[in-house]
């Protein structure tokens, strides 16, 4: 590997804090602590830790539904983000946004519509003011398989590619739309990344599993959107481990599939693997990076747990600009 050892293993630091905030939100989602529902994104962590790891101060970001853990590699802190998904006034939003709604605009996180789709669009308008400020910063915008084949999303790849704005379209395809295989609703292997040509962008389709193919992507395509070339497509390819929501039963799927994927093609145990034959860390040092997130996640829950509700009669605060 010809990153340093400070860049693998902090990169091995981001995809297992993604993996450890999404399986103690599942933890507490069954203990009855999260309201409304979620949606896990185990085992999809390498698309955003990858592509994360090409950012630089000035960029903009818009994560999805899935995994929201994402939210603590742009810098937001964990206790925010439990407090958030648990609606407590600690959160982000006071509580009052939630599961889809972790953002921090000093971090550069414009938020997430749960109208999928249109986020597309306001990455374009935040590509547009970086173009008239004249920076070289990027817009990385995320979206699922399912997500590709909605009209917002073609509208804003093609104004974006007219106007040669800085925006990376990027789709977690996770091959499933809630219960509908990606298979089932584009006739072409990759929804984005194979319709990018159409628009006049490069694209690349990459093994979402595998972090370090998905940063080599990004860092080749970010490469030429900073260098004032215009938009691109990355696609990483993963699966989608649980239920779209937890409780889904799953019975469209085939579960020894499922067992397959979860067991070849985990990214965190796979990337830590690697690390450790490639001689860059020892077990112990992994094991100490799991241990030091462990107690932050511990913090984060204890702190959300112990915030305060938002109260009756201030529900309505901070809903819109006052
Ligand atoms: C415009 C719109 N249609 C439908 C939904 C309901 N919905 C929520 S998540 C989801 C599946 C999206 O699939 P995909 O884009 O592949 O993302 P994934 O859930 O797999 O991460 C749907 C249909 C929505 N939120 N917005
Ligand atoms: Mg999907």
């Amino acid at each position: 590997m010809s990153e340093s050892k400070e860049f693998l293993t902090g990169l091995y630091r981001d995809l297992l804090t993604v993996r450890l905030f999404e399986e103690r939100q599942i933890e507490i989602y069954a203990l009855g602590k999260v309201p409304g529902h979620i949606h896990s994104g185990v085992g999809e962590e390498a698309p955003y830790a990858g592509v994360f790891a090409t950012r630089k101060e000035g960029d903009y970001f818009k994560i999805t539904h899935r995994p929201i853990g994402a939210a603590a590699i742009l810098g937001m802190p964990l206790k925010t983000m439990f407090a958030e998904v648990m609606g407590k006034e600690t959160g982000n939003a006071r509580g009052r946004g939630g599961v889809l709604h972790l953002a921090d605009k000093s971090k550069g996180m414009i938020g997430f519509s749960g109208t999928l789709g249109c986020d597309a669009g306001v990455a374009d308008g935040a590509a547009l003011s970086i173009q008239m400020a004249g920076t070289d910063n990027v817009v990385y915008t995320f979206f699922g398989d399912g997500t590709a084949n909605r009209g917002p999303v073609y509208e804003a790849m093609n104004l974006a590619a007219v106007w040669q704005l800085p925006v990376l379209f990027v789709c977690n395809n996770n091959q499933f739309a809630i219960s509908t295989y990606a298979s089932w609703s584009s006739r072409v292997e990759h929804p984005a990344a194979d319709r990018a040509a159409g628009y006049g962008m490069p694209s690349r389709a990459v093994d979402g599993t595998d972090v370090l193919a998905v940063y080599e992507a990004a860092k080749e395509l970010v490469a030429g959107i900073r260098a004032g070339n215009g938009p691109a497509v990355l696609e990483c390819r993963t699966y989608r481990w649980r239920g779209h929501f937890e409780g889904d039963q799953m019975k469209y799927r085939d579960a020894a599939v499922t067992e397959k994927w979860t067991r070849e093609k985990d990214c965190v145990a796979n990337f830590g693997r690697s690390l450790v034959a490639d001689g860059v860390a020892t077990e112990e040092e992994l094991s100490a990076i799991r241990a030091s997130i462990a107690a932050e996640i511990d913090e984060a829950v204890a702190f959300a747990e112990a915030s305060p509700e938002p109260k009756p009669e201030e529900i309505l605060q901070g809903l819109y600009v006052d």
